[in-house]
């Protein structure tokens, strides 16, 4: 057969290249309900360009999908969002962003496959769309560290009502972000890779 030579497909993009230093690769999940800024953050935090799946909103999601606070907001994840990020010379984290609401839940089974921890989003406008999130995450016993996404209008509760609002375990940390912002929402994934090293320890001790 006629064609090019192979010259004509690129190779992968320098920032795609693992540094040979990678020892470890730890695969987290972002969650949380419709809007909270799942693909926001993965793309904020993401050394390689973020996959996304995003589509324009269409009627599946009118009525179901509440839009309140995002009514700017014309596209919506629709299977998930991926990015990669080092913390280290060591260590990379493999992000993958899902959606929260039930009709996306046949996908959390292979997502959450080797899946070390979770991060989970909040919106404080809308808390409730992330209660069946938490409920699940429980469920299926993954570790997971709650991060408050602080929308400028977003009313703000003393960190022991929203616990309770959430119904959260003691130990389950909480975090306030911006997730627009790539070092803060970079801290979250550090509060959860301590949180994780935390869990490993005091399960070592048993
Ligand atoms: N002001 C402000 N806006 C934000 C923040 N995070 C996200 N947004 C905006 O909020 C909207 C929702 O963010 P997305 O990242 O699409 O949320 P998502 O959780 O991926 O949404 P779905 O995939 O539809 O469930 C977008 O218009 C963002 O630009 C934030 O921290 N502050
Ligand atoms: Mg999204």
């Amino acid at each position: 057969m006629d064609f090019k030579s192979s010259d004509t497909i690129p190779g992968p993009r320098r920032e795609d290249v693992l540094p040979h230093t990678t020892a470890a690769a730890v695969k987290v999940v972002i969650v949380g309900g419709f809007g909270v800024g799942k693909t926001t953050m993965v793309g904020s935090v993401s050394e390689i360009r973020p996959l996304t799946t995003e589509e324009t909103m269409t009627q599946a999601g009118i009525g179901v999908d509440d839009n309140y606070g995002s009514e700017t907001k014309t596209a919506t994840t629709v299977a998930m969002d991926f990015g990669r990020i080092s913390v280290s010379d060591e260590l990379v984290l493999y992000l993958f962003g899902t959606p929260g609401q039930e009709r996306f839940w046949f996908l959390w089974n292979g997502l959450f496959e080797g899946a070390l921890g979770a991060v989970v989003l909040i919106d404080t406008r809308r808390l409730e769309v992330s209660f069946d999130v938490i409920g699940r995450l429980e469920e299926r016993g993954v570790p997971f560290v709650v991060a408050v996404n602080d929308f400028p209008d977003a009313p703000h509760y003393a960190p022991e009502v929203l616990r309770t609002a959430l119904d959260l375990e003691a130990e389950v940390p909480m975090v306030t972000c911006d997730v627009r912002r790539r070092a803060e929402s970079r801290d979250v994934l550090m509060t959860l890779m301590r949180y994780l090293h935390s869990l490993s320890v005091s399960r070592a001790r048993v």
